[in-house]
Parts: structure tokens; C-alpha cells; sequence
């Protein structure tokens, strides 16, 4: 999985980025002419917990990718934007880091601190770019010679974009058919991309559970279908050059259960509708994400074409149930491994040993 952090210049993207990755990339100002790529595992007590009980040669956790793109959208125009949303071509999702802490020694690239601004600005410039695409494309569709069936359709359904989003609406927000998803597919339309809001708060608004326009924010977010997440940018990256075992109590004193990582990922797989399942054995224990509703063959496909073409069975036992019995044997002891097909759809923390013919 692939993610994106957008947002306007100095607002702490790439230190939301550092936190996420823990790769330690420069922040600041002039740190702008590429963008910084990174790995985060995405904890999982679950697996966790497997990992003790097989002790396996290796522990693998589900992983995102995340993309830390230059600040865009003040006092840019359109072109730049689309510069520097190029990076963003097949993103799963963005995080838009929304600047609430003020700071003297690091001034907003549009004077005071105003999330809504922000917000507006940014959500504008994304409904101006795929704008500009849809006209491109519908120019060209209407100067063509010939006008074939699919030309009529997906004339149609670009007319559609446009009547949403000239009224500023995120094409995450249209309902589509599937003819229509799919042909959208074929364009990288950001409003279509599913998005997520970072807040990024300073100690007193973290401290204050506020910063100070909540419910402002949190009203614009629902309208358009997106999970906000605070963070306290600074104080947590340097939460995070302590020991991964040494966070817990600095984290709980800010009020915070979980590293930002945890939560971020946490938010997107529920936003996006993504389940883990896991395989395990002594050689590894391993995470795998899917997509809610897949059935067990497709989930096989996930670790090799191979598993998904010859799959006979998949032996399925639930996490809490596994826990439960505390190891494999007792689980089957118990009744609790199932065999299943290949319609089965796989759910939420199911540890799956398939079985196949290559
Ligand atoms: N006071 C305070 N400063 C912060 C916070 N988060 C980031 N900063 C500082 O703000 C400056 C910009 O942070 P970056 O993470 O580089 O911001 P950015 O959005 O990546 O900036 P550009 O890539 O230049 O657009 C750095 O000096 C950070 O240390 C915060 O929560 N509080
Ligand atoms: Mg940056």
C-alpha cells in the first residue's frame, strides 16, 4: 500500500513523514526538491503475539509506503500543482497534514495560522487540477472523428465528474457504477483518491484537546467523508528517538495511546476498508493485507499467483480463537481449525495455511 502526504509549505509533512518512517529525513525549509519515499510496518499486537508464540526465523509486518511530497498550493498555480501532485500517480490514499500549532521561529506561508483556510485552499486546488483534466479529455473527445459506444459513455460520466465537482465536490463523495468506477480508473483524478486529515497540534492544543476550531473542522471533514487524526508533529518525533519500549509512558503523558503510526494506520485501513490476515510457521510469521470481502483464493493470491491458481483448501483458524487455545494443536483439539473453500471470505485477524497444487 501506497500513501501520500500533501499539504501547504512548513506545516510538517515531512515530519509527520519522519515519525511514520522513522527515516530522518531533513525538515525545514529548502528540503523541497524531491520527495522523500519511505517504509513504515504497521504494528499489530496480533502479530505480536505470534511472533512469540511460533519464535519464527522472521517477523513481517504489514507495510505502507509513504511519499512525502514539497508543499503546494500557496500562491501556486495550477501547473504547480500538477508538478507536484505527479508524485501522487497510484497512491492507495493521502494524508493532507493540516497546520493548527503556531510558531514564531517558523512562520505560515500565508501569515496566520488558519486551518479552515487551509483546507478550503488545498481541497480547491485538488477540484482545479482534475478540472483541467476533465476539460483536456473532453476536448478531446469531442473533436474525435468518430464517436464510438465507449467515447458516448465515458462522455457521460466525465460530464458527470463535472457537474460534482464545479459544485466542489470530492469525486470520493459521487456514487459510481462499477462500469463507471472502472472506467475512472484509467484517469488519476486526486478528488478521487481517498483522503485523510492530519491536524498537526502544538503541546498547549494537544494538552487543551483543541485547537480551537475542532468543530469546524471536524463538520468540513464529515461533509466530505474524511477521518481526522491530531498529531503533535514535534513532541512525537522526538518520542521516537527514544526505544521503541521506552514510548509508552512519554506517549500516555500526552494523552496518547499509540504511536502515530498505530493511528494513522489504524484510520486508513478502516477508511479504506482493509482487513490483515496471517500466515504463520516457524520460518515466518507474517501479515498479509486485503481488501474486506475478499474470498480465500484471491487472499491466496496475495502470497503467489501460484497458491491462487492451484488453491484446494485454505485451513483457517480465527486470531481470538487461535489465542484462546494457545497453539495450533490445542486449536485443532478444540475444533476450531476449519477447512474452508475458495469462496470463503476471509475475515479480520484469520491465520490461513492454504493448501495448493502447483
Ligand atoms: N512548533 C512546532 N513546529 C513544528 C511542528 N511540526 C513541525 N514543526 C517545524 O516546522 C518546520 C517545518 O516542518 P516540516 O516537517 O519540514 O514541514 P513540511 O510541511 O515538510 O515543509 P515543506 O516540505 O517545506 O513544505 C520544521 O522546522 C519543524 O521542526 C509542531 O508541531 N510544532
Ligand atoms: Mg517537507
Amino acid at each position: 500500500m501506497k500513501i501520500g502526504i500533501i499539504g501547504l509549505p512548513q506545516v510538517g509533512k515531512t515530519t509527520l513523514f519522519n515519525l511514520l518512517t522513522e527515516a530522518g529525513a531533513a525538515t525545514g525549509f529548502g528540503s523541497k526538491d524531491k520527495a522523500n519515499v519511505g517504509v513504515a510496518n504497521v504494528p499489530d499486537e496480533r502479530i505480536d503475539y505470534l511472533s512469540s508464540v511460533f519464535q519464527p526465523r522472521k517477523t513481517t509486518y504489514a507495510q505502507i509506503e509513504f511519499i512525502d511530497i514539497a508543499g503546494f498550493g500557496a500562491g501556486s498555480n495550477g501547473r504547480d500543482t500538477r508538478e507536484f501532485l505527479s508524485a501522487l500517480q497510484n497512491v492507495d490514499a493521502v494524508v493532507q497534514v493540516v497546520r493548527a500549532f503556531d510558531s514564531d521561529v517558523v512562520p505560515h506561508a500565508l501569515g496566520e495560522v488558519d486551518v479552515m483556510r487551509d483546507v478550503d485552499l488545498l481541497q480547491s486546488e485538488l477540484v482545479l487540477t482534475d478540472l483541467a483534466l476533465l476539460e483536456t479529455r473532453l476536448e478531446r473527445l469531442n473533436n474525435g472523428r468518430v464517436k464510438v459506444k465507449e467515447n458516448k459513455l465515458e462522455l457521460a460520466l466525465l460530464e458527470k465528474c463535472r457537474a460534482h465537482l464545479e459544485a466542489e465536490e470530492p469525486l470520493t463523495q459521487v456514487e459510481f457504477t462499477q462500469d463507471e468506477a472502472a472506467a475512472l480508473r484509467q484517469y488519476t483524478f486526486y478528488t478521487a483518491i481517498p483522503m485523510v486529515l492530519s491536524v498537526n497540534l502544538d503541546e498547549e492544543q494537544l494538552a487543551a484537546g483543541t485547537q480551537g476550531r475542532q468543530a469546524e473542522l471536524a463538520a468540513w471533514a464529515a461533509a466530505r467523508g474524511m477521518p481526522v487524526i491530531p498529531i503533535c508533529g514535534k513532541l512525537e518525533e522526538e518520542i521516537i528517538t527514544l526505544a521503541p519500549e521506552e514510548r509508552a509512558p512519554f506517549l500516555a503523558d500526552l494523552g496518547l495511546e499509540e504511536t502515530g503510526i498505530a493511528r494513522l494506520a489504524r484510520t486508513v485501513y478502516r477508511h479504506l476498508g482493509l482487513i490483515s490476515y496471517f500466515t504463520v510457521g516457524q520460518d515466518e510469521v507474517r501479515a498479509w493485507t486485503i481488501a474486506a470481502g475478499t474470498n480465500a483464493r484471491q487472499a491466496a493470491g496475495k502470497i503467489h499467483s501460484d497458491i491462487e491458481r492451484g488453491f484446494i483448501r485454505a485451513e483457517v483458524v480465527g486470531y481470538e480463537d487461535f489465542k484462546e487455545a494457545g497453539s495450533m494443536n490445542r486449536a485443532k483439539e478444540k475444533g476450531l481449525c476449519r477447512l474452508e473453500g475458495k469462496e470463503y471470505i476471509v475475515r479480520d485477524g484469520d491465520i490461513i495455511s492454504f493448501r495448493f497444487n502447483v
